[in-house]
């Protein structure tokens, strides 16, 4: 589920202990806590985050009380292989803003790890250069349970930091998955990374990134190859133009010594620039909520289906016994459940 690391900050940073239980006095004190959080209070952002993440009492409430004061951060994606420097770059992207006085919601999504993973762990270390500073704020996500999705779970959480006034939020993705492509399809820009010497990357960039770039990083270009990676990105992109005929550029970095952070920022705000120009913010927010509305209509439903198997002493594993056992058929159940009237 979770790992805080704003808390975690805090921990390090505050006399006061973080807060671990607030499910039962949620709904109670919620117009403060939105007060707090839209003030930018970190710790009611940790705790707003929580409750929408692990759908405690009221997360629908909250979300629907703060969605007026949503969408105005901007939003970027990076994805890229483990280990392809994409935590460094956003460490020095933060770095970055921060000296333009943005303050910073930073999202780290990481399936592939448990919270006690060492690359977590490596995270929390550098992180901690901005523990003390109240305008970033870190949050690290794994793998959900059966309660919704990790794009959905991201995006909730993406939702609460903007409402909080954050102006820039950063979300870092492993891989490309399809959980990636449905996290990145948030960001209003996609930075895909990519490392010199990993044989797999063109192969990577074949099945499915190159549509879903606004920007290539070629990280650790201190080392042999990214000549070669540069390269291999403009012959694939010699073959395809994308729709909105924006060709995506190619950023050189060294996160590590904080090389090519500013030619990243400039690509950046010229993206922006470039969907302003186009009048492509809008169509994308299209895009992204017909997604995520399909995404919530699916969970919705699938909560009441369970609810009303349950009304009838059914349960998912009752009823896929007698399916296997031939003594039901899946298809008048799932017309039945849905109709309301699942009765034996
Ligand atoms: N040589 C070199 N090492 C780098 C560079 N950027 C990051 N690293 C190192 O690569 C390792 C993985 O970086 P990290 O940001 O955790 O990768 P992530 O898994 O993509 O988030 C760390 O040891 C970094 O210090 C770079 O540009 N050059
Ligand atoms: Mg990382």
């Amino acid at each position: 589920m979770a790992r805080d690391w704003g808390t975690v900050c805090q921990e390090a940073t505050s006399r006061f202990p973080p807060l671990l239980f607030y499910t039962h006095s949620l709904i109670s004190d919620s117009e403060s806590l939105i007060a707090r959080l839209r003030s930018g209070d970190p710790r009611a952002l940790a705790r707003a985050i929580s409750a929408v993440e692990n759908r405690a009492a009221g997360w629908s409430e909250l979300l629907q009380a703060i969605f007026p004061h949503t969408g105005k951060a901007r939003v970027l994606g990076l994805t890229g292989s483990p280990g392809a420097g994409k935590s460094t770059l956003v460490d020095q992207l933060a770095k970055h803003y921060r000296k333009e006085n943005h303050s910073i919601g930073i999202i780290a999504v990481d399936p592939t790890s448990p919270y006690t993973g060492g690359a977590i762990l490596g995270d929390r270390i550098r992180m901690q250069d901005h523990c003390s500073d109240p305008g970033i704020f870190i949050r690290s996500m794994a793998t959900r349970g059966a309660l919704g999705g990790l794009a959905r779970a991201t995006a909730d959480a993406a939702t609460v930091l903007d409402a909080s006034g954050r102006d820039l939020i950063m979300i870092e993705t492993v891989g490309v998955g399809q959980d990636e492509v449905d996290i990145v399809r948030l960001a209003d820009v996609t930075i895909v990374i990519l490392v010199p010497g990993m044989g797999d990357d063109v192969q990577t960039i074949k099945a499915g990134i190159m549509e879903i770039a606004d920007i290539f990083v070629i990280n650790k270009s201190d080392r042999d190859g990214a000549d070669r990676v540069e390269r291999e990105i403009r012959a694939l992109q010699s073959l395809a133009t994308r729709n909105d005929h924006w060709t995506p550029p190619i950023v050189k970095t060294v996160a590590s010594e904080g090389v090519g952070t500013q030619k990243l920022a400039d690509a950046i705000t010229d993206y922006e620039a470039f969907l302003r120009k186009e009048n492509l913010i809008f169509k994308k927010n299209v895009e992204n909520w017909q997604e995520r509305l399909v995404e919530m209509l699916r969970d919705a439903m699938l909560e009441k289906a369970r609810a009303r198997m349950e009304e009838n002493n059914g349960s998912l594993e009752r009823y896929a016994a007698e399916i296997a056992q031939h003594r039901r058929d899946p298809y008048s159940l799932v017309e039945q459940i849905v109709r309301g009237d699942n009765r034996k």
